[in-house]
């Protein structure tokens, strides 16, 4: 199987906000890793044309979102700089049907690599916590997909926002921060940090033994988004999306063409 060719295929949908249909339809016998080769290929082409690697992401890490998209286990993707927010305000050229989830992020100053890592090791690495939303529009059709089809198209990764405020990790406990996300003054989701594989710090324990299993490792100054804390809503043009982490201020996000 040509995976180059599957990833410059992933790469002009992405770049072009143009829908596919799921390649598991398409190419019979795809593995897991497979998938994960053709991220990286994919991901390749944009760090060639000058896009910088800024940290990773891990997806499918609460019930809530594993339950909305029907796959039922943890898979990780890519952060470029291309796609962070620097103010929070989304414009939805580009994109084909983008949803938003709230988010916590991990700030690191030290490196962390390997499969034995323990939860001690990510705090001693942690340099700051801060609150965060992702944009995740998929590739596919319908924003349907099998675990292969959404790792290839790196956990249908978007765009991302940090808040301005960090927090320190020792001041929060993590999993019991309660999150509410409304959309125009309307409650749409609620949430609290342990929807995250029990506490927040897991899923970065998580996207460590994974990246180890590719040779890869969390670098001093990168940043991982551990997951979305509720389901994932979708935006439209002029959605004014608020998202309020108890005890961690909010995030007021403008949406537009
Ligand atoms: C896959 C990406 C999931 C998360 O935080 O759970 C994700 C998807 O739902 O399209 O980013
Ligand atoms: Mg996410």
């Amino acid at each position: 199987m040509n995976l180059q060719a599957i990833a410059d295929e992933l790469y002009r949908h992405q770049t072009s906000a143009a829908e596919l249909e799921k390649l598991t339809l398409r190419y019979e016998g795809l593995s897991v890793e497979d998938a994960y080769e053709i991220q990286q290929l994919c991901m390749g082409k944009y760090m060639n044309e000058g896009q910088k690697l800024v940290g990773w992401k891990m997806g499918l890490t609460s019930k809530a979102k594993q339950q909305s998209v029907g796959v039922d286990e943890p898979i990780f993707g890519h952060l470029l700089d291309g796609m962070e927010l620097y103010d929070p305000h989304v414009s939805l050229t580009g994109l084909i049907h983008p949803r938003v989830e709230p988010e916590l992020a991990f700030i690191f100053k030290h490196r962390l690599e390997g499969d034995k890592i323990l939860p001690r090791d990510v705090w001693l690495a942690t340099e700051c916590v801060v609150p965060a939303v992702e944009i995740i529009d998929s590739r596919y059709k319908n924003f349907s997909f099998t675990l292969v089809d959404v790792v290839a198209d790196n956990a249908s990764s978007a765009k991302f926002y940090l808040a301005e405020q960090a927090y320190s990790p020792y001041q929060i406990a993590l999993d019991q921060v309660g999150v509410v996300m409304r959309r125009n003054g309307e409650v749409e989701q609620t949430g609290a940090g342990a929807a995250v594989l029990g506490h927040p710090v897991r899923s970065v324990v998580e996207q460590v033994r994974m990246l180890s299993r590719i040779g890869k490792a969390v670098e001093p100054g990168m940043v991982v988004l551990t997951g979305g804390i509720t389901e994932a809503i979708y935006i439209h043009d002029g959605d004014r999306i608020s998202v309020s982490f108890e005890g961690m201020g909010e995030i007021e996000l403008t949406v537009s063409q």
